[in-house]
């Protein structure tokens, strides 16, 4: 098909007619989460535009400045807040609506300066009482989640999202400036041949996961070894475990052992795609959909990905707690 062909095309499915077709199986809904969702989507374009840009335009290298986290930020880390803010930003009563975003605008940005694939990462709660909106309406278990999403900078600007009815991806054609649905229903393989994690800081594992890493390495059941694959880029680690199955996990060590990712716009909308998918996310302890978040900055260890490789990791952290470790 010649370009003018493909851009003539009106069967394409973009993502404003996917919510839009989503919003139309609730005849009560008023719009407002599809407007919420479209304004995301933007932002998301804004912030590929921006990173695409960032060797010309001289932004890549440190603005100097470090983030709540105690992080360094890139220049482009910059542009919006949230992961990047230490309070909640609540939004004036005239503007209220009813919904709540977590996010993290640019996760990975340590990466920039490679090239290496960066991404966006979003959730979405509805407010508990709209006449009393509170800290507390921020701080929701991720089973209350309404819709989660990223959008990963990569080759290719790749939008994954989900509203609970399954997982959908859509590639952005840059020609159209639109979003295209080209990843329909997403399902995790059950079972993938690939582990994810920071290998470095193996020295300071717990005992369940460095049993785990070794079962990958060296399996005795007669299956393969599994692939070692590990960008340290949350979103394009987590993009290829649901594409192409398997695990990536950052859990507890020594020295956090909290492991290192956000609960609340990391954990929370990661393990809500791996559910939607097909596949599981587990803290060590628990679903990690079941956290109750105590405060907006907090961390979890995290493993998640494919159903029966999770079910792995989940059944050696029974048997240390039964052994008593
Ligand atoms: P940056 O945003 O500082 O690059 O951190 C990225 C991240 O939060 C997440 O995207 C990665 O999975 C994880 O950190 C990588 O952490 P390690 O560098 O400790 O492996």
């Amino acid at each position: 098909m010649d370009h003018q062909a493909e851009t003539n095309r009106t069967d394409l499915m973009t993502i404003t007619r996917f919510v839009l077709n989503e919003q139309s199986k609730y005849p009560e809904s008023r719009g407002d989460f599809t407007i919420l969702l479209n304004n995301i989507v933007v932002g998301c374009k804004f912030i590929c535009s921006a990173v695409s840009k960032a060797g010309l335009a001289k932004l890549i290298g440190l603005a100097g400045e470090t983030n709540v986290q105690g992080e360094e930020q890139k220049k482009l880390d910059c542009i919006l807040v949230s992961e990047e803010v230490e309070e909640a930003i609540f939004v004036p009563p005239s503007n209220r609506g009813k919904y709540i975003v977590v996010f993290d605008p640019l996760d990975g940005s340590s990466n920039i300066d490679c090239g290496v694939s960066i991404g966006t990462i979003f959730g979405i709660y509805m407010v508990k009482n709209e006449a009393k909106v509170s800290l507390e309406d921020a701080l929701q278990p991720g089973n209350q989640m309404l819709a989660a999403g990223y959008c990963m900078y990569g080759s290719s600007c790749t939008l994954v999202l989900s509203t609970g009815n399954g997982v959908n991806g859509f590639t952005l054609d840059p020609s159209l400036g639109e979003f295209i649905l080209t990843h329909p229903n997403i399902k995790i393989p059950r079972k993938g041949k690939i582990y994810s994690v920071n290998e470095g800081n193996a020295n300071n594992w717990d005992e369940p996961t460095t049993k785990y890493v070794q079962k990958c390495k060296f399996p005795q059941d007669g299956s393969p070894a599994k692939s070692l694959r590990y960008i340290g880029s949350m979103v394009a680690d987590v993009h290829r475990t649901l594409l192409y199955g398997g695990i990536f996990m950052y859990p507890a060590d020594v020295k956090s052992p909290n492991g290192k990712l956000r609960i609340l716009y990391e954990v929370f909308p990661m393990s809500y795609l791996m559910e939607q998918a097909g596949g599981q996310a587990f803290t060590g302890k628990q679903r990690a959909l079941d956290l109750v978040p105590r405060k907006l900055h907090e961390r979890s260890p995290i493993f998640l990905g494919s159903y029966d490789d999770i079910e792995q990791i989940k059944e050696l952290y029974a048997s240390s707690k039964a052994d008593g470790a």
